[in-house]
């Protein structure tokens, strides 16, 4: 069994530890928001390790759709290169747990279709891209 590594962010990282001992009961939402939280736990491209990112909660039919936004910084997550090079992944919703596989949007008319999801979820997602060069990754995880 691989080691977890939490992440460095320390209200990153209490989000998790509240998440997930509460069963997905407890710090299911971001900070002041009240909007929902999902944790993709995944595997580091370097360490081999198990990573939990917490991002926003939003839903594509069965599936889910990741916004690499880091608030609008100009460089992307990390674990955006860990996606890449690994998409199977854990997803956990509130109290339920699903093995999903994730793939990266290229498609123009799809990523069309899935930001207006994105904005509709978490609407800061618009004001994220306009303040950055860099194009948003975006994932979308299907059940496994
Ligand atoms: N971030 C988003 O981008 N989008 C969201 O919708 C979002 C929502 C959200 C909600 C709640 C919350 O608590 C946090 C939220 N975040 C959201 C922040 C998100 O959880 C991440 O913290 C943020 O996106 C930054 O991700 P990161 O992967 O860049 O994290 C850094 C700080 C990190 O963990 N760095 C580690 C370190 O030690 O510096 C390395 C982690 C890692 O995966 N290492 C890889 C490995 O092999 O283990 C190597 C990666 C490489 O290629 O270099």
């Amino acid at each position: 069994m691989a080691e977890y590594i939490p992440s460095p962010v320390k209200w990153v990282r209490d989000q998790v530890e509240l998440y997930e001992s509460s069963g997905g009961t407890e710090g299911v939402s971001l900070m002041q928001t009240g909007l929902p939280c999902i944790i993709v736990t995944h595997k580091g491209n370097k360490t081999g390790a198990i990573r939990k990112t917490p991002l926003m909660r939003v839903k594509d039919g069965d599936g889910y759709v990741l916004v690499a936004s880091q608030g609008g910084a100009p460089k992307n997550p990390v674990w955006v290169y860990n996606l890449r090079s690994d998409g199977d992944v854990e997803i956990r919703d509130g109290t339920e747990v699903h093995a999903m596989r994730v793939r990266e949007v290229e498609d123009d008319d799809e990523r069309q279709r899935v930001w207006a999801l994105c904005v509709e979820a978490f609407p800061p997602y618009a004001e994220y891209q306009a303040k950055t060069s860099r194009k948003i990754p975006v994932f979308i995880a299907e059940p496994a």
